[in-house]
């Protein structure tokens, strides 16, 4: 075994990448990622108990988020990045150590000379190869109960999640100190010795309530900043000039690429999770940016090999670059990929210079002129809430018989089809909630709408969960009813990564009952894990399509 890792759906055998990641993280990659969790376990350690003292460190509290949202699939696949990480993780520990020191001898007249573990304590030698040593004994299977091991890795996963929209939030200026200290408040419980079962339940209940928060978060920065999403029909095919095509979930990198680009002669194109983009009033008023261009994720070999522009990815999920394309794509912000040129982070105030990229799209010269449909994107919280009254009195009179949110990530195995299957089967009288990639499953599809409702309404990027579960909410209080589980509405939820996880756990922490989850169940949950998710959840296992549209339809 040269690594071992099962944060996401595919992962191997549905038990756990040993060799090499599917994802194509290498061994040496995974083994850094570990230490580097390790040592964010380290500075969290000291975290807590400054905080506790009243002092904390804004820079050692982002890098937190930051250490955990590089880890998250697809994201950072560089070695040579990860080891500056792990040399900045050094540093952040002993700033944070010192602080705690000095604010301990400060309250208690002398030097704190209590036992820390070991986390907080290891020394390396120098370089990479003493961090990959060290790597391999302190990754997942370093716990040894099933358990306790499944419940420390689903709240770090669900962590992570949490880091990466604190992270775009803090980005747009936005922060929520509860976050920062509950990062570091998980990551310091999960070192302790004799964590009970109890406890780590009740702490990934916590990463639920703090996914809402930060998700809430993330929705202020983002309308407080672009606008409240409208409803919009967006354009899919190419016109015949040079472009710049953005994916990722990185807002700020995509207002910045449309200044920069504005009378430049370069068209702009949105991918994969910046699809919502297009609907920002403030990303709207530009003429150069055009539409949408290709699906999820999964497809960007064949999609990016096509697209004959510049490339540029803000956030997951980047895949291998193939070589007729790996001189015309770049990487900001936390995704890296070893050789593949980076565009530098935002020097204090100063926006990052994307000028690299555009002289690309230009040397490029046009894009192919392709041909495509509009798809309706654009239903947020608020343009939904705006629909309330019509969309209430469609479920009072029966026309809209249940809504199905079929929200999460997109992946490229076939059981997938199962999503497209669901929405093209789902009977008149339904209306597809969704948020996150998994909308490409079904999104070109044509499936009506209901007096003027569509029938997929799509509120966003995965975060935008949150206008989801923000209107179900609304929703109760129109009805009257007692919780989201009294209201027409079923859970079909796909997740691939970390913050897919967190949206779960969100779900959980609201009281939502009988969440289908697919297309597998996670690796990470030991049986006696998953059977409490069931016992206290009512979670299950998607099933055949036909059997699944049958039993949602009964509420079931
Ligand atoms: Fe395997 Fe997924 Fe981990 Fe990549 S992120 S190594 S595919 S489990
Ligand atoms: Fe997709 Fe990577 Fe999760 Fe933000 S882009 S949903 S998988």
């Amino acid at each position: 075994m040269n690594m071992f890792c099962f944060q996401c759906q595919e992962t191997l055998k549905n038990t756990g990448c040993v060799m090499a990641g599917i994802c194509g993280k290498s061994a040496d990659v995974a083994t850094l990622q570990d230490l580097l969790i390790y040592l964010l376990k380290g500075i969290s350690v000291y975290g807590e108990k400054a905080r506790k003292l009243g002092h904390n460190d804004e820079e050692v509290d982002i890098f937190v988020a930051r250490g955990l949202f590089t880890t998250i699939t697809n994201v950072n696949f560089d070695t040579d990045r990860l080891v500056k990480l792990i040399e900045q993780a050094f540093k952040a520990r002993e700033k944070i150590e010192n602080i705690f020191l000095n604010a301990y001898k400060e309250k208690h007249g002398e030097d704190f000379t209590g036992k820390l573990p070991e986390p907080a304590r290891w020394k390396s030698g120098d370089g990479i190869r003493s961090y990959l040593e060290k790597g391999r004994n302190v990754g997942v299977l370093a716990e040894k109960n099933e358990d306790i091991r499944s419940l420390k890795q689903l709240l770090t996963y669900g962590l992570k999640g949490i880091a990466a929209y604190a992270d775009h939030a803090y980005i747009l200026g936005k922060k929520d100190d509860s976050i920062f200290a509950f990062l570091q408040e998980a990551l310091e419980a999960t070192t302790r010795e004799f964590i009970t079962v109890d406890e780590l339940v009740n702490l990934v209940i916590k990463a639920g309530e703090m996914g809402v928060t930060t998700m809430a978060l993330l929705d202020e920065a983002n309308t407080s900043r672009y606008g409240n999403p409208e409803p919009t029909e967006v354009y899919t095919g190419t016109r015949a000039k040079p472009a710049i095509l953005i994916s990722g979930h990185d807002l700020l990198d995509m207002e910045e690429i449309l200044q920069q680009t504005a009378g430049k002669g370069v068209d702009i194109y949105t991918h994969g999770e910046m699809l919502p983009a297009n609907a920002y009033p403030a990303f709207k008023k530009y003429d150069h940016f055009v539409g949408n261009y290709g699906t999820s994720w999964f497809n960007q070999q064949k999609e990016f090999d096509k697209f004959n522009g510049a490339i540029i990815m803000t956030t997951n999920c980047i895949q291998k670059p193939k070589e007729s394309y790996k001189n015309r794509i770049f990487t900001t912000g936390l995704v890296a990929w070893p050789d593949v040129a980076h565009i530098s982070d935002r020097e204090f105030g100063k926006p990052k210079d994307f000028s690299l990229v555009i002289e690309k799209a230009l040397e490029q010269g046009a894009l192919e002129e392709i041909p495509g449909k509009k798809i309706m994107i654009g239903f947020a919280r608020n343009s939904l809430m705006a629909s309330a009254d019509k969309i209430i009195s469609a479920v009072k009179s029966g026309k809209i018989k249940r809504f199905v949110v079929m929200a999460g990530c997109d992946g490229r195995y076939k059981n997938r089809e199962y999503y497209t299957e669901v929405a093209k089967n789902l009977p008149e009288g339904t209306v597809i909630l969704t948020a996150g990639c998994a909308k490409y499953r079904y999104n070109m599809l044509d499936l009506g709408d209901i007096d003027g409702i569509p029938r997929v309404i799509d509120a966003g990027q995965c975060n935008d969960s949150y206008s989801l579960a923000y209107i179900a909410l609304q929703l109760v209080k129109a009805f009257e009813a007692d919780s989201i589980n009294d209201l027409p509405i079923s859970f079909d939820i796909a997740w691939y990564e970390q913050k897919a996880v967190t949206v779960l756990l969100a779900l959980l922490y609201l009281g939502v009952k009988g969440i289908r989850l697919g297309p597998t169940l996670p690796a990470f949950l030991s049986p006696n894990v998953a059977k409490v998710l069931v016992e206290k959840f009512d979670i299950k296992l998607i099933g055949t399509v036909e059997e699944d549209i049958d039993a949602m339809m009964l509420g079931k």
